[in-house]
């Protein structure tokens, strides 16, 4: 595994860091690549829980800008999303399994949005989000059209995109936009607590819960009571779910193993 991508493997779950610091953990191709093929093993049954943060002082500065300084001609970012950024984007929301990111520091560009693709975002309070693409003459990319609005409605999201204003940890829980803002010195240790506690829950009860909210951006509610439905049934075909009434009705604690049906 390159070293631009630190990856650690703890019991159950994976640490996954950005280790870019000189570039504020800047995406090149090959933090894409390996931070790619990470995921690729995060998927595997045995990974339950993951955990995204960045090394140094930032979290992401979204893509690098000096990648391609002296290329001829204009780019085609396009081109760079459809290879990299959506599919990171995709297998983040699709990994059947929680994604915990810290974030660590400063978090802009594509580097915000991959932060808001994550199911739960811690942030250092020392931390802000700007959505730096308005800076640069591009558009929000990496899911934060589609996240933001969501996240913290149409107001908030269109001057956070049009102005491209940092946004504070506090501020970003206030509005809803992560889960909780964190003292700096505590960050890593509740993040980490925090894959470890998801490491030992009923990992695929989990992973159908990311479905139905993967589900529920474009449903009218009778569809999406027909995607809990069948979510539900499959749920409940599950060793984690017999075990979770077993353990309950004998009041004791619940052992599960994340196994699928
Ligand atoms: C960087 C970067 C950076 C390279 C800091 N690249 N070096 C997708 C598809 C295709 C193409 C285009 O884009 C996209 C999506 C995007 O992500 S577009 C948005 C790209 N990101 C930005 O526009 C953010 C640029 N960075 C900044 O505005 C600032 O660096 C922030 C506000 C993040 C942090 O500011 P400071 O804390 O003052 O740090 P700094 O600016 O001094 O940065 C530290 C170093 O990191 C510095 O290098 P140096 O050699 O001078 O120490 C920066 O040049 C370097 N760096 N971001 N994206």
């Amino acid at each position: 595994m390159s070293d631009v991508l630190l990856v650690t493997r703890h019991e159950g779950w994976m640490e996954l860091t950005l280790n870019r610091p000189e570039r504020l953990n800047a995406f090149n191709e090959a933090l894409h690549a390996a931070l790619a093929l990470a995921l690729a093993e995060a998927a595997e049954e045995s990974w339950r829980a993951v955990l995204l943060s960045g090394a140094g002082r930032g979290f992401c500065a979204g893509q690098d800008l000096g990648d391609r300084a002296g290329a001829e001609g204009p780019p085609d970012l396009g081109e760079t999303l459809e290879r990299f950024y959506n599919p990171l984007v995709r297998r983040l929301r699709r990994l059947q399994k929680p994604v915990i990111c810290a974030v660590n520091g400063v978090a802009a560009g594509a580097g915000a949005n991959i932060a808001l693709a994550c199911d739960i975002v811690l942030a250092a309070r020392s931390a802000k989000f700007i959505q730096s693409f308005a800076k640069i003459g591009l558009v929000p990319d990496a899911g934060g059209s589609f996240f933001l609005p969501r996240l913290v409605g149409e107001a908030r999201a269109r001057g956070l995109a049009l102005l491209g204003e940092p946004v504070a940890a506090e501020q970003a829980e206030r509005w809803g936009m992560i889960w909780k803002a964190v003292d700096d010195a505590a960050l890593m240790s509740e993040a980490r607590a925090l894959a470890a506690h998801l490491a030992t829950q009923p990992t695929q009860g989990l992973a159908l819960t990311k479905a139905a909210f993967n589900a529920s951006a474009g449903n009218s509610l009778d569809e999406q009571l027909n995607v809990e439905r069948d979510l539900q049934r499959a749920a409940g075909r599950t060793p984690d779910y017999r075990e979770g009434v077993t353990a309950f009705v004998a009041k004791r604690a619940p052992r599960f193993t994340g196994r699928p049906a």
